[in-house]
């Protein structure tokens, strides 16, 4: 018997971010901590890196590439080898590219990032336009609210200089857990916390204010405190008279958002909302911690979190120490990563409908209406899609997804497990985990660290840019850097910060780059804004473009989706709201986690024991929750967190999928969002059955 022994290696089960020591006998994993004292890192994983064994060895793991054998969505597979899939590859992807064009392929990444500038290289070589991401319903719709109005990519908020933090929708205890450490740390310093959120979350207890909106109502909710603010007189005159493009018609706007009216709207009190206007504008310097999906998982959803940003430009909170700023921090250059610019000479997916979204240099394609592209073969035909973790459970209305999938000439996915989106393929590849290949990962403060091999991978599983560059090689495509192999790749993305990639490695703990960038601030005294009128825009000119053609609004307009949505509210009394993170889940990631799924088992419904008593139901009944598009059973779990009128559901488990309920329509019209966390349902008991 061998001994044990420590690798250095890194969890990537939601990022990959942190880094983690496995401990590995005879060529497996026996178990896994986080490594301590590293990068800031105390020590210790979350729940889902501590269950990191059953991710790694789970029965659901592809193992080999394998080829579709029976009809379309059956999912019968035969095992192929590695050369037979990378010719079917090359030859089907070529033919579709002869017979309609490039842009009839979609190159598509899920949730994990660290291949996506490899995967976005690929589809440059091919020529098509359609590189998508599930980014198209997360993150880029508030980089798309922020660049609206600042011009440049979203700003972070400099918590530890403010003193005063507002986090806007970020429930970091259960989403960001290396983040929420630092949360602890702000109150022992004196920083004052305002917290928004529809639900009274453990992030939330450690708020002085929290503010209780209903979901989608975050607009109104930030206009009245705009309107306090600049009542009272409290707004920074001086700021916004030099940088500040539409305050007068902005300010006539918001007069209409008094606190009481807010109150009406959002459920918030008018004294409540008064105290936080207040707090926010005169405790400076105060910063918002925003969050990638909340707010913009509504049909109003960008104009909302414009909204809440302008509150930053009126108190000129916009990059001064302590606020929300685009240099706060010590960083390094890297390559790759936002430096790969989309092949862009024809329509990508989304541009007709979204074109805000491609004005501001969005990276990707919107890819919400896919489906339809290949369903109605409008505006133009989709014929083929290589993906890489695609899921199609995200999506509203999946099944929608999986009937397109199916209707494809070919489509490849590229998984860790055999998943249910695999099942429409034409051909199935094994990738392999974060546990069984190298990385080189950049942090924050321009610190750098470089994970091993804890294992070798599983069966013939494969790291994806490995499988990307032979795609490409195999498709007799050029790219440069994906020709440099995975070792010269990763030297590539080093590069600028003046580390080799040899060094990286003999040092363990990891290595600061050589090349940093200070913090700097008031940039803009130096730099215009990259907006049209070269100035911070409440009222947005780019947005503005669209009115007659596609009914954009330039100012921050709040529009009620309670009094907008075609739904019959009678038959779907409750607000539908789906998704919020739950520390144990990753999206669909880990409902196969053995240790991970004992603490739910069924999907949960979450309702305010008040509504669900009015419908007879029972904390732990089985219920069947309704909206106008689908019908989910789960159990009926009571949670005051909410308060009244809201229903509460995780997305992605197959056993009951949330995104069956919401309509693949009800969109944000400016990014193309869907509303996942405002529609309608309506639940009732079903008698005498158990899950
Ligand atoms: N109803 C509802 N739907 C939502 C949301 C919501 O709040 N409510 N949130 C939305 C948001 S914000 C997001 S980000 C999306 C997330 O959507 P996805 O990214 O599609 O979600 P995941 O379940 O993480 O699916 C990714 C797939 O990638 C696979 N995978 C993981 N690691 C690797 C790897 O290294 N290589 C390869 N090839 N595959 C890998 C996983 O097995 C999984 O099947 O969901 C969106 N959908
Ligand atoms: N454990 C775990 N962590 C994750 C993920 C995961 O699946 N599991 N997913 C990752 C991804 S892709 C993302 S995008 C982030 C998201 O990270 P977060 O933004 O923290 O995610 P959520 O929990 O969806 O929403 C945060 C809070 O917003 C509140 N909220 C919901 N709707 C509204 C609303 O309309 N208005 C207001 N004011 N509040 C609202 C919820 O009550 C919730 O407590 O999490 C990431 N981290
Ligand atoms: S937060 Fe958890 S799941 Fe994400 S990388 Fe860290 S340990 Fe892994
Ligand atoms: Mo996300």
């Amino acid at each position: 018997m061998s001994k044990s022994k420590i690798v250095k290696t890194a969890c990537g089960i939601c990022g990959p971010c942190c880094q983690a020591d496995a401990y590995v006998k005879d060529g497996k994993i026996i178990s896994v901590e986080g490594s301590r004292n590293v990068n800031g890192q105390p020590g210790g994983l979350c729940a889902k890196g501590m269950a990191a064994k059953q991710f790694v060895y789970n029965k659901d793991r592809v193992l080999y590439p394998m080829k579709r054998t029976g009809k379309k969505g059956e999912g019968t597979f035969a095992r192929i080898t590695w050369d037979e899939a990378y010719d079917l590859i090359a030859e089907n992807l070529l033919k579709v590219r002869d017979t309609y064009g490039s842009r009839s392929t979609v190159f598509y990444a899920g949730y994990p990032k660290w291949y996506r500038p490899a995967l976005l290289r690929l589809a440059n070589a091919y020529g098509s336009p359609n590189y998508c991401t599930e980014s198209s319903t997360c993150f880029q719709a508030a980089d798309l609210a922020w660049r609206s109005t600042y011009g440049n990519h979203i700003c972070g908020p400099d918590m530890v200089h403010a003193r005063t933090v507002m986090l806007w929708s970020s429930n970091l205890y259960h989403s960001n857990t290396p983040m929420s450490r630092m949360y602890q740390g702000l109150k022992e310093r004196g920083t004052k916390i305002i917290d928004v959120d529809s639900r009274h979350t453990v992030t939330a207890r450690d708020a002085h204010i929290h503010l209780k909106p209903v979901p989608g109502t975050d607009g109104a909710l930030a206009l009245s405190m705009a309107h306090v603010i600049i009542e009272e007189g409290l707004y920074d005159g001086a700021f916004v008279e030099k940088y500040v493009y539409g305050f007068e018609e902005y300010r006539d706007y918001v007069r209409r958002f008094t606190p009481e009216k807010a109150e009406g709207i959002t459920g918030v009190s008018a004294d409540q909302i008064r105290r936080a206007a207040r707090l926010f504008a005169q405790n400076r310097p105060s910063c918002i911690l925003f969050s990638a999906s909340p707010i913009v998982h509504h049909t109003n959803g960008v104009q909302n979190y414009r909204a809440v940003f302008s509150l930053l430009a009126i108190t000129g909170n916009y990059d001064v120490e302590g606020g929300n700023c685009p240099k706060a921090g010590i960083t390094s250059p890297c390559n790759e990563f936002g430096k790969v610019k989309r092949h862009d000479r024809e329509e990508a997916i989304g541009q007709r409908d979204f074109p805000v979204w491609f004005d501001l240099s969005c990276e990707e394609a919107q890819c919400t209406r896919l489906a339809d592209y290949i369903m109605k073969e409008e505006p133009y035909p989709i014929k083929a899609v290589f993906g890489m973790g695609l899921n199609h459970r995200m999506w509203p209305q999946p099944g929608y997804l999986n009937e397109a999938l199916q209707k494809l000439d070919f489509y490849v996915n590229v998984e860790l497990f055999l998943s249910d989106s695999c099942m429409a393929a034409d051909l199935v590849l094994p990738a392999c985990t974060s546990y069984e290949r190298e990385e080189v990962h950049s942090l924050k403060g321009g610190r750098y660290f470089f994970s091993n091999k804890a294992i070798e991978p599983l069966g013939e599983s494969k790291n994806d840019i490995e499988i990307i560059m032979e795609v490409l090689k195999r498709m007799g495509l050029q790219d440069e850097v994906l020709e440099l192999g995975y070792d010269g790749y990763m030297q590539h993305i080093l590069e600028p910060s003046g580390l080799s990639l040899n060094e990286l490695k003999r040092n363990e703990e990891g290595m600061q780059g050589r090349n940093l960038h200070m913090p700097s601030f008031q940039n803009f005294e130096k730099e215009k804004f990259q907006t049209p009128s070269g100035k911070i825009e409440l009222k947005s000119l780019v947005l503005e473009r669209y009115r007659d053609s596609h009914g954009y609004d330039g100012l921050p307009v709040f529009h009620d989706f309670r009094k907008e949505a075609e739904v019959d509210r009678e038959a779907y009394p409750f607000i539908l709201n789906t998704g919020c993170r739950k520390p144990q889940y990753f999206h669909a990631r880990v409902y196969r986690v053995p240790w991970l799924d004992s603490l739910q088992r069924s999907p949960l419904i979450e309702m305010h024991p008040e509504d669900a008593s009015t419908y007879g139901i029972a904390d732990g009944d089985v219920v069947k929750i309704s909206s106008p598009v689908g019908t989910v059973t789960g159990t009926a779990a009571y949670n005051i967190s909410g308060g009244t009128g809201a229903v509460y559901m995780y997305h992605g488990d197959s056993r009951g999928d949330a995104n069956e309920l919401i309509d693949k329509d009800y969109l944000d019209p400016i990014s193309g969002f869907p509303g996942y966390k405002s529609y309608f349902c309506k639940v009732e008991k079903v008698e005498d059955m158990k899950l």
